[in-house]
C-alpha cells in the first residue's frame, strides 16, 4: 500500500543551443534578458580578473564562480531590496545586485575583513563555514515572520555542503515553521575532489526538502530565466506566507574549487569539455542574436565597458591602506588581558601600525 507519492518536477526554458523550450515566462522581455546578460559577462570579467591578481599575489585565495553565473545573477535579480541575502561563497553575481561592490569582494579575499563591511547592511556576509549559512537564514526567516513583514530571506550553498547536519535542521525548522525562506543548492556536480556520485545516493538533491514537508525542485542552473522564474515564483511564495522552497540548480563547476585547488587531478577532462557545450552565456547570446537585439559590435562594446568598470574597482581595491595590524586584538575586549598586551607590544616591534 502506497500511503506517500512525491514527484520532483525540472524546469527549464532556454536549451543550449539558444531556442526556447517554452515560451518566456511574462515580465522577463528582451530588455530584462539583456540586462541579465551583461551582468553575467560583467561577473565573469570580474572573475578572471579576480583570479590573475591571486596569480601575481595580490589577493588571497578565492573562490571562483565561471560557469555558475546564470544562477547568482539570476537570482539577485529576481530578489527585491528588502529580502534578505545570506550568501555561500559564489554568489557575487546576486551580490554585486544588491550592493555590494566588487572592490569588496576583493577586500574580503584579499584577507582584509572590512570587505564584509558593505552598503547592504541587512545582506550577510559571504559565508565559509559550510551550511552555517543555512540555520542563520531559518533565524533570520523567524525574525522576519515574527514581525510580520512581506519579505523572503534567500541562502545558497553547494550540493556538498547538503550533505552536513545544518542544512537539514535549517530544512527542517524552515518546514515545521513554514518559514520565508528559498534555499538555492548550486549543484555544481563537486564538491572540492568528491563527485557529486560519491557524495550522496539521494536521486536529487531537490528532494532533501520533500523530508522536511516543504516542496523542492530542480531547475537548469545554467538557465538564467528559468532559475529567474523559478526564484520569482519561490520568493513570492514566501514573502506571501507559503513558506519555504528548495530550488537544486544543476550546473557545473567550469573552473578549479578554489585558486588553491588543480581541478585537473581529479576531474575528467571529457566531463569539462561537456559541461562547456552547455555554459550559460553562449545559449543567451544565441538567443538575443536569434531575436535581433545583439550582434558581435554590440558584444565588442559591452566587452570594453565591463573591462572599464572593472578596471575602477580593482584600483580602488589596490589602493585601500592595510588596516591596522593591532586591529586584531583592539576589539576584542575592554580591557586587554596581558598575554595580548604582550602580543599588541610585540606586534608594533615588528613594524605593524597601531590603530589610530
Ligand atoms: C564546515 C566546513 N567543513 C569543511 C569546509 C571545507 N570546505 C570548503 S569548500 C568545501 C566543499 C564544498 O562543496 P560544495 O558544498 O559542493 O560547494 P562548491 O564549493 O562546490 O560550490 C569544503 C569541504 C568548510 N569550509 N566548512
Amino acid at each position: 500500500m502506497t500511503i506517500a507519492n512525491f514527484a520532483i518536477e525540472y524546469y527549464q526554458y532556454l536549451k543550449p543551443d539558444g531556442t526556447l523550450c517554452q515560451p518566456l515566462p511574462k515580465g522577463l522581455d528582451n530588455n530584462a534578458l539583456l540586462e541579465l546578460y551583461r551582468l553575467m559577462h560583467l561577473l565573469r570579467m570580474f572573475d578572471g580578473r579576480a583570479i590573475n591578481l591571486q596569480r601575481v599575489g595580490k589577493l588571497g585565495t578565492y573562490a571562483s564562480t565561471l560557469g555558475q553565473e546564470a544562477i547568482g545573477v539570476a537570482m539577485g535579480h529576481a530578489m527585491y531590496a528588502d529580502d534578505v541575502l545570506v550568501p555561500y561563497y559564489r554568489d557575487y553575481g546576486a551580490q554585486y545586485q544588491r550592493g555590494v561592490a566588487f572592490h569588496k569582494i576583493l577586500q574580503y579575499w584579499g584577507g582584509d575583513e572590512r570587505g564584509s563591511d558593505f552598503d547592504n547592511a541587512e545582506d550577510f556576509p559571504i559565508c565559509v563555514p559550510i551550511a552555517s549559512q543555512s540555520v542563520i537564514a531559518t533565524g533570520v526567516a523567524t525574525a522576519i515572520k515574527y514581525r510580520q513583514q512581506k519579505r523572503a530571506v534567500v541562502t545558497t550553498i553547494g550540493e556538498g555542503g547538503t550533505s552536513e547536519g545544518d542544512f537539514y535542521e535549517a530544512l527542517n525548522v524552515a518546514g515545521a515553521w513554514n518559514l520565508p525562506v528559498v534555499f538555492v543548492v548550486n549543484n555544481n556536480q563537486w564538491a572540492i575532489s568528491v563527485s557529486r556520485e560519491q557524495q550522496t545516493h539521494c536521486q536529487t538533491i531537490a528532494q532533501k526538502a520533500i523530508a522536511a514537508g516543504f516542496s523542492g525542485e530542480q531547475v537548469d542552473g545554467n538557465d538564467a530565466i528559468a532559475v529567474h522564474e523559478r526564484m520569482r515564483l519561490a520568493l513570492e511564495k514566501a514573502r506571501s506566507g507559503g513558506g519555504p522552497t528548495l530550488i537544486e540548480a544543476i550546473t557545473y563547476r567550469l573552473c578549479d574549487h578554489t585558486t588553491a585547488d588543480d581541478a585537473n587531478r581529479y576531474r575528467p577532462k571529457e566531463e569539462l569539455d561537456m559541461a562547456w557545450q552547455v555554459e550559460p552565456l553562449v545559449r543567451l547570446r544565441a538567443y538575443l542574436t536569434a531575436q535581433k537585439v545583439w550582434d558581435d559590435s554590440k558584444e565588442e562594446a559591452l566587452l570594453l565597458e565591463c573591462r572599464k568598470d572593472i578596471d575602477k574597482d580593482v584600483d580602488i581595491y589596490l589602493s585601500i591602506k592595510p588596516a591596522p595590524v593591532t586591529d586584531m586584538i583592539d576589539y576584542m575586549y575592554a580591557e586587554w588581558p596581558e598575554a595580548l598586551k604582550e602580543q599588541r607590544a610585540t606586534l608594533l616591534q615588528f613594524g605593524g601600525s597601531p590603530h589610530d
